[in-house]
């Protein structure tokens, strides 16, 4: 027999696709539009097995919807700014442009060889002038619209190469390059104003139930949305009013202390006059600026010896304390210390010896036994040793201390988020520049939109020396003010690459590529229709930061008029899938072994190359630096792309790891060749055949084949293309046993190529053209079930004798109890059974069992 060439099949097929130019979205098609996309990659240099699995997942859909009669855009780009292209090109002397580009094109052969549905004529990458040029115009629409501002900021400073640093260039709270412990700056920055969104993004999550729970719950704690009490606490002596801000005023009778951020303007103010106030600042600042190392690091107080009056208490003073764990950036900068009832603050009064006052009584405990040791108590409870709040539960504990307060003129009930704003300032080459001059008698402008873009010096940058290349520009700082013409200077700093991710999605949908449309963003109308992306598919490690700053600047585009999308949300449907995995491989000295270096010999595992003994690690995700890594390249070459993709989704749930395995993969490769194998001989007839006037075991495969579409319909749908995977091995092995030559093969075998075509296209096509289909399979019908061939027609009940199964009945599915009863009486095992018994009882649970008891 003729044998299954992927190699020749799949690049023939490749061909006939793009002379076809198939894939490309019709913007003014009259079919309802269904909008597929997978997060677009970063252009490392190499397509990596995770990309296969994320592709091919959203081919699969892309795919299906097309069938489905949908129009389908299913587009593909390089996000393509970033920090590892200067790495690179620091390693190499290089260009970061020339080794991005390089890396794309290098990206771009194999990412086509596998056959993916894509509308390439939409592609661009991120550092294309024309991309960020309008990314350039977002941005200053963005700021004439409030959504951008400049303020001081906190950032990484190394003093050893006194530069700023990315946080990824801090490692361990040390300078990448330097070694240097990185100190906390202020400078300049430019800001998203994301806080204005940020009820609109907490209550969007309500609305987006296509979106893994987990996500939606992610991003609303990331915005952290908490109702509390804003309060002024009257200073004595020295100490001057401040305000703080709580979720728990109900504790306010235990009370212990204050805690200042070493960043607020009181403390600062004291660091002016008091040396050691400044020099507990400056150990501060030395733990980072990040909320985890705030959160892990040991808690340190200094106590300024001032006091506040306790706004209940009378006659009560509170002691001033500045500590590490209260945030500038949350809040107020300032709290209250309720020890007894915050680990924090106990941990803190705990090693400042601070009193522990217990406010909160926990149901089963009794007042006078009550103490809290080690543990703040954070339940709920009944209010104790607290005046007029005494006797009461949290909820009416709160509201009586927030009146109370607001009575006394003390401050009012405040929500609060936890959501920053975006600091976009990167002082970095490789990204988009933010298009601002500053001019020493204007102050800070845009640059004119017809002076768009400000395109990034294509000359030698030097990246070894510390610092910001455009910073050190011989040209690309100098620039005339827009407004008096005099020397000014241009923002050096680029854009944070989470802004490229942000909008894309909308370029795609409307723009016609090739840099087009060159005067705006993107076509709006067209934009508009495609928006929401129906299915989007990606990294659950982009839960929070890429999807809610997309979620940010569609609703800012939208409010900037450039998008008509009410609800703001750019993803209907969001698809969080698992990774790729591979067992690790070592040597004996403890070195990491490519998969592909490891031969299996009498049950020993052997190093290729050596002959020397491998070891079989953990299964973890493929990563480079631990070399389990398989090549896609390679894969393709052996097997095919098919085999690739449909490896990559036959295996596990797609939101869970897949395990790489070479059985796994010859597996799939013998499983095309089984399905060549069913068409190979058949002379071309009609694949679209409906055998209606099946009967017999001809009836049986329609049954088997409607049966088994119906799950793999369901499989898609329900994005558990592993089960899809599963049903239609069935019905190929059905197929595989079903002899005689019809119309209810013909049928079924129409029916299978259809079903696989979102999986190994090439493969479909190839048996779709030889079963005679006169459309390609990709334009083919997605199969339609005959409802009646899903309804049982007969069943098998098992019967028990007192409880044991001794046989069993085929019957059709509509008989009546009695008639069953009847039937399973007579017989034969039954009747032998009940020789000489008498028959007490029959219980027939329907489509069941038949249960006789009889003694
Ligand atoms: C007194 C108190 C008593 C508090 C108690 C908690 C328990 P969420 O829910 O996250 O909003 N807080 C306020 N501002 C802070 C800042 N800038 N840095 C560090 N901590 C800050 O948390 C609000 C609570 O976190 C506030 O309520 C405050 O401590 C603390 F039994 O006030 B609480
Ligand atoms: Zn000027």
């Amino acid at each position: 027999s003729e044998r299954y060439n992927a190699s020749e099949v799949e690049p023939r097929w490749q061909d006939v696709w793009e002379s076809r130019d198939i894939y490309r979205a019709d913007d003014n098609s009259d079919k309802p539009k269904f909008y597929a996309l997978e997060m677009f990659p970063y252009p490392s240099g190499r397509i990596h097995m995770g990309h296969v699995r994320n592709y091919a997942m959203g081919d699969v859909v892309a795919r299906y919807k097309k069938a489905q009669g949908f129009e389908v855009l299913h587009p593909m780009g390089w996000d393509a700014f970033g920090m590892p292209a200067e790495n690179a090109a620091k390693e190499s002397g290089g260009h970061p442009k020339d080794w991005t580009y390089g890396n794309i094109d290098a990206m771009r052969a194999p990412m086509k060889r596998l056959g993916f549905a894509l509308d390439w004529s939409r592609e661009f990458a991120t550092c294309d002038e024309a991309y960020y040029k309008q990314q350039q115009a977002i941005f200053l629409k963005f700021w004439e619209k409030g959504l951008v501002y400049r303020k001081t900021a906190k950032v990484n400073w190394d003093p050893v190469d006194n530069t700023v640093l990315a946080n990824e260039q801090v490692i361990d709270g040390k300078g990448w390059r330097s070694g240097a412990v990185v100190e906390q700056r202020d400078m300049d920055q430019w800001f998203f104003k994301i806080t204005n969104y940020a009820e609109e993004l907490l209550e969007g999550l309500d609305t987006l139930d296509r979106w893994p729970e987990k996500v939606r719950t992610m991003q609303a704690n990331w915005i952290g949305k908490s109702e509390g009490l804003e309060m002024r606490f009257e200073g004595l002596g020295e100490m001057p009013d401040f305000e703080i801000f709580t979720t728990r005023p109900d504790t306010l009778f235990g009370a212990s202390f204050i805690a200042l951020s070493p960043d607020h303007p009181v403390v600062k103010d004291l660091a002016k006059n008091h040396s050691d106030v400044e020099s507990f600042r400056a150990e501060c600042a030395k733990i980072g600026t990040t909320e985890e190392a705030i959160a892990t690091a040991p808690k340190l107080g200094y106590d300024t010896g001032l006091k506040v009056k306790h706004p209940f208490i009378e006659g009560k003073t509170l002691p001033v304390w500045i500590a590490n764990f209260v945030l500038m950036g949350y809040g107020t900068g300032a709290i209250f210390g309720c020890p007894a009832h915050d680990q924090r603050d106990l941990d803190f009064a705990r090693k400042y010896h601070l009193d522990v006052t217990p406010v909160v009584l926990p149901q089963n405990e009794s007042a006078d036994t009550y103490s809290i040791v080690t543990e703040a108590f954070t339940g709920e409870g009944t209010l104790i040793n607290s005046g007029f709040l005494n006797g009461l539960n949290k909820a009416d504990g709160l509201s009586a201390a927030i009146s109370k307060i607001e009575d006394m003129g003390l401050g009012k009930g405040v929500t609060n988020y936890r959501l920053r704003d975006w600091g976009v300032s990167r002082q970095r080459y490789w990204g988009c520049p933010i298009p601002v001059i500053h001019c020493d008698d204007c102050g800070v402008l845009p640059v004119p939109e017809a002076d768009l873009p400000v395109a990034l010096p294509y000359d030698h940058i030097d990246l070894t020396i510390p610092g910001n290349p455009l910073d050190r520009h011989p040209t690309f700082k100098h620039v005339n003010c827009p407004a008096c013409g005099k020397p000014a200077r241009r923002e050096t700093d680029t854009l944070d690459t989470f802004a490229d991710s942000s909008w894309y999605f909308s370029r795609f949908a409307g723009g016609q590529g090739n840099g087009e449309p060159s005067d705006k963003p993107f076509d709006k109308t067209s934009a508009s229709d495609w928006l929401p992306v129906d299915q989007y598919v990606g990294g659950v490690e982009h839960a929070v930061l890429h999807l809610l700053y997309a979620r940010f600047f569609t609703r800012g585009l939208r409010d900037c008029g450039l998008l008509d999308l009410p609800n703001g949300e750019p993803f209907a449907g969001l698809f969080t899938q698992g990774m790729v995995t591979h067992a690790v491989y070592t040597d004996e000295a403890g070195k990491f072994i490519l998969p592909a270096d490891v031969d299996e010999k009498d049950g020993d595992l052997i190093d290729l190359n050596t002959g020397k003994p491998v070891t079989k690690g953990d299964v973890i995700k493929m990563s480079k630096s631990k070399k389990n890594v398989v090549d896609p390249d390679d894969i393709i070459k052996t097997y095919g792309a098919d085999v690739a993709r449909w490896f990559v989704l036959s295996d596990s749930p797609p939101d869970r790891d897949v395990e790489w395995t070479e059985s796994g993969v010859v597996g799939a490769w013998r499983f095309s060749k089984k399905v060549w194998a069913l068409v190979e001989n058949i002379e071309s007839a009609n694949p679209m055949v409906v055998a209606t006037a099946a009967e017999g075991p001809a009836l049986d495969l329609r049954r088997f084949a409607h049966k088994a579409m119906d799950k793999i319909t369901a499989g898609i749908e329900a994005f558990r293309f592993n089960t899809s995977v599963a049903q239609i091995y069935e019905l190929t092995n059905a197929l595989g046993k079903y002899k005689q030559n019809d119309d209810a093969k013909m049928e079924a075998l129409g029916i299978l190529i259809r079903a696989i075509a979102p999986f190994m296209p090439h493969l479909a096509e190839e048996c779709w053209s030889k079963l005679g289909g006169d459309t390609l399979v990709y334009e083919a019908p997605w199969p339609v079930i005959d409802e009646a061939m899903l309804v049982e027609d007969s069943i098998t009940l098992p019967i028990q004798v007192n409880g044991k199964r001794r046989s069993e009945i085929n019957v059709p599915a509509d008989m009546s109890k009695n008639d069953i009863e009847a039937l399973a009486l007579a017989d034969e095992h039954v009747v032998r059974l009940l020789d000489g018994l008498t028959i007490r009882k029959v219980i027939i649970v329907p489509g069941r069992i038949i249960n006789i008891v009889a003694n």
